[in-house]
């Protein structure tokens, strides 16, 4: 075989592979986003698809995440079909929002209206902290705060051990910091309710009202009932997921972890070890943990939580989580006996997964779950 006809042949194999990332997933169709790299260039191809799941792949019980890297075959660009025949290994996964390969967590605080609540702040850092994704902190709505008043929290987040980005969305101040920090990645936005994160993708992206209109009429029937994850592309190249806001995320991670996922502990943890194994840091002698750090009280708060909450899934055994985690208005937690017990045996099974819980509301996970049954 001469060298010319070998590098055809390559070159053929090349351009039948299809690559592309699920954007989002509604009852048995996955619109997937083509990858620029391997979709042919003639100008007049589609860069999304509506495709279907390839039947190996449902026996063999292979799931397709929003975010998933697959590889599509059958492709009919007139029709703006394909069929999804490999999905590739995941580097990330999260069960709560379910999105595969993100790289990052984008958490938005408003500065003002809602006033900053550092309690709350904390509550979504040691959640954010506790996946392996990496963190960027962005605090929005900087207009309706002073100069100093910004100084300010500037001074005390970098003794917590971050330097967040400050922002306006409505003065469009600080937004290409913001950008940089988000180019060509799988990107999750959360935060508590009303403070700009939906108003900041918009900015971010002004077609994506448009985008999702374009979306074919099977992909887009549920989308005013069913609230879905669904990634959005930005212009300058990444996604972006939008999750509805929440209030109090759960933190779930052993008593002994909690330390590392504040940085202002996890620095003196570097730094030397304490004397017990299985230290909590609670004045036990010889701990290396110093209490004259401003979060100190939260880490204690936060521990307790998760003593608590160990404690009761141990009572449990291996039974089924059937209590769950209620917090009261004064911020203390008890556990209370539920009764709807199929619900929360997928959830347990799910535990092994890294999760922001409560990104998503028990609604919208439910109906995602509903999917995801309808589509194996
Ligand atoms: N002053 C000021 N207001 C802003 C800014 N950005 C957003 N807002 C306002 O804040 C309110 C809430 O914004 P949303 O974008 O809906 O907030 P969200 O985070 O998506 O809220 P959920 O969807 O409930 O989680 C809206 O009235 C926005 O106009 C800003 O930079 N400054
Ligand atoms: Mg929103
Ligand atoms: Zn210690």
């Amino acid at each position: 075989m001469s060298n010319h006809s070998s590098c055809d042949l390559t070159s053929e194999v090349i351009v039948s592979k299809i690559l592309g990332t699920v954007v989002a997933v509604q009852a048995n169709f996955y619109q997937v986003r083509l990858d620029k790299e391997t979709k042919p260039q003639h100008g007049s191809e589609p860069s999304y698809l509506l495709c279907t799941r390839r039947t190996r792949l449902k026996k063999i019980g292979q799931q397709v995440m929003v975010g998933d890297l697959v590889l599509i075959e059958e492709v009919d660009y007139q029709d703006r079909r394909g069929a999804i025949a490999k999905v590739f290994p995941r580097q990330t996964e999260l069960s709560r929002p379910p999105v595969a390969n993100a790289e990052q967590i984008l958490l938005v605080f408003a500065l003002e209206n809602p006033s900053l609540d550092p309690w709350q702040l904390s509550r979504f850092l040691v959640t954010a902290e506790s996946t392996s994704l990496s963190l960027c902190l962005c605090f929005n709505k900087l207009d309706l705060i002073t100069e100093i008043q910004r100084k300010q929290w500037e001074q005390r987040l970098e003794n917590w051990g971050y330097n967040p980005l400050f922002i306006s969305v409505i003065n469009n101040q600080g937004l290409d910091n913001l950008k940089t920090c988000l180019t060509d990645k799988i990107t999750i936005f959360a935060g508590p309710s009303g403070v700009g994160k939906s108003s900041l993708i918009n900015t971010l992206i002004p077609q994506v009202e448009q985008r999702v209109g374009q979306v074919s009429g099977k992909l887009n029937k549920g989308r005013h009932t069913t609230r879905h994850v669904e990634l959005f592309e930005l212009p300058e190249g990444g996604l972006l997921a939008d999750t509805p806001g929440f209030n109090q995320p759960n933190i779930e991670c052993t008593p002994q972890e909690l330390a590392f996922y504040f940085p202002e502990a996890k620095s003196q943890l570097n730094r030397g070890n304490c004397q017990f194994n299985d230290c909590l840091h609670r004045g036990e002698p010889n701990c290396i943990i110093q209490n004259d750090w401003e979060r100190y009280k939260h880490y204690l708060s936060l521990l307790e939580e998760v003593i608590n909450r160990q404690d009761a899934l141990q009572k449990m055994g291996d039974e089924e989580t059937n209590f769950k985690l209620k917090i009261k208005e004064s911020g203390q937690e008890c556990y209370e006996p539920k009764l709807e017990t199929k619900r929360y045996r997928r959830r347990s099974r799910r535990e092994k997964h890294q999760s922001l819980q409560g990104l998503y509301d028990h609604q919208s996970l439910e109906d995602f779950e509903q999917q995801s049954e309808n589509l194996l």
